[in-house]
């Protein structure tokens, strides 16, 4: 069945004004390779708005989701912490996740399953309960509230709860979708990691399985797929840092899944047309395509029927990457053209372009107009970006009672602007 009306929507996370760099993700090289730098959640903002301004440029949809109330007061208090334990070491990073600005990667808000691969034929979303970091376990109770008004018309969409928290859920960073077109029904692919390796595996497949049969997902159309545990030993703590999908093509590193040949095969047999883009070790080692984020790239489909990869600059400017990508823009692949983006404020935290947003597969008019994009909107929203988000945090300025003060004024402030103080 095809559903006229359904296009890609997507909605990138606005940064939050108490963006920093603290390492608070075991696993994700990025981020503990910057902690305790000072942060720029002005710029990141804009770096971001600027991002989301590009792909309209493109003729793609574009909507946002709102930072979350930090510093999470009731997160500190229900440890027995206030701001002032900062200045013990040990409780640094604890009062650190209360400030975390980590609601901006919505890749990680939560799992979509869109109209037409369910079994009501509505747009299924459930929040990600990301238990296995606690500055991001915080997260989805508010991140349910704004899906709840942006995605309310209920003959549309069904949202859920989070599933249970003994099975850990990072959302869409392990779901993939494959479609003839994005209003057609699709096959969802669920990547799970198996735990004991250095690193945190995040999302369990006990998990995924719960999110495909909350979602009413067919069975015959939905493939489970282990990540390959020394991806997640490299550092792709998720699967979106060595995999993207869009409409029938895998865009993916050779080293990406557990049994490479057995994953493609699986997909195969629920998707007949796929179309392998395979990235071979010999030309970009898995540690470069970590690095790099090459991978963590939004794959979109152009108006005009072409497939664009918009790659994180740190890509762009490796040789390596580079070579490749020109190979590939030169040959007759799928993948025409490659577009980069300056999100470096964000990857420094270990969230490339792909990690920014959620896609959402349907009618705009369905979708609280609030939460969607046009150039004025974009304009108010950096406007009130440039008055009230800090310059720069420093580490020691976390836990502070002046900094918390204008954190809190600046989310009110865009709030304000957007008529949407009923989340404040
Ligand atoms: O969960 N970084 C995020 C990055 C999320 C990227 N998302 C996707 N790959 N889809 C994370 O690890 C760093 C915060 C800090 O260390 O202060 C952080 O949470």
């Amino acid at each position: 069945m095809k559903h006229a009306k359904l296009q890609e929507i997507n909605f990138d996370g606005i940064v939050g004004p108490s963006h920093n760099y603290a390492g608070l993700s075991l696993g994700n090289l990025a981020a503990t390779s910057h902690a305790g730098d000072i942060s720029h959640p002005r710029a990141a903002a804009l770096q971001g708005l600027a991002k989301m301004r590009a792909n309209m440029a493109l003729g793609l949809q574009q909507g946002f989701l709102l930072p979350l109330p930090r510093p999470n007061e009731g997160f500190l208090a229900g440890l027995g912490l206030t701001q002032d334990d900062a200045v013990e070491p040990e409780n640094r990073p604890l009062v650190a996740a209360a400030w975390s600005a980590s609601a901006m990667w919505t890749a990680n808000a939560a799992t979509v399953s869109p109209a037409p691969d369910t079994a009501d034929g509505r747009c299924h979303l459930t929040p990600a309960n990301l238990v296995t970091m606690p500055h991001r376990a915080q997260e989805w109770r508010d991140t349910k509230a704004q899906l709840a008004i942006a995605f309310a018309d209920e003959a549309a969409f069904a949202l859920h709860d989070a599933v249970p928290p003994f099975f850990g859920d990072e959302g869409a960073a392990n779901h993939m979708r494959f479609c003839a077109d994005h209003s057609a029904s699709g096959v969802e692919v669920f990547v799970f990691g198996r735990p004991g390796g250095a690193f945190p595996a995040r999302q369990s497949l006990q998990a995924s399985r719960a999110v495909a049969r909350l979602h009413g997902l067919a069975p015959e159309r939905t493939v489970f797929i282990e990540q390959n545990p020394f991806a997640i030993a490299a550092g792709a703590f998720h699967n979106d840092v060595v995999s993207v999908a869009n409409g029938r093509v895998l865009f993916t590193h050779e080293e990406a899944f557990a049994d490479r040949e057995g994953a493609y095969e699986a997909i195969r047999v629920a998707f007949p047309e796929l179309q392998v883009v395979e990235v071979p070790s010999s030309e970009v080692s898995l540690a470069e395509a970590i690095a790099t984020y090459l991978f963590n790239a939004q794959l979109v489909s152009l108006p005009d029927g072409n497939m664009a990869l918009v790659v994180p600059m740190e890509s762009w400017n490796s040789t390596a990457v580079r070579g490749f990508l020109d190979r590939m823009m030169s040959g007759d692949g799928p993948i025409g053209g490659v577009i980069p983006v300056d999100v470096t404020q964000s990857m420094a935290n270990g969230g490339g372009p792909a990690c920014l947003r959620l896609r959402v597969v349907a009618d705009p008019a369905t979708v609280d107009p609030r939460f969607l994009l046009d150039e004025a909107k974009a304009d108010t929203i950096a406007s009130v970006i440039e008055v009230h988000w800090p310059e720069s945090i420093e580490p020691a300025q976390i836990g502070s009672a002046e900094l918390a003060g204008k954190v809190v004024t600046a989310r009110a402030a865009l709030l304000e602007k957007l008529d949407l103080d009923q989340l404040a």
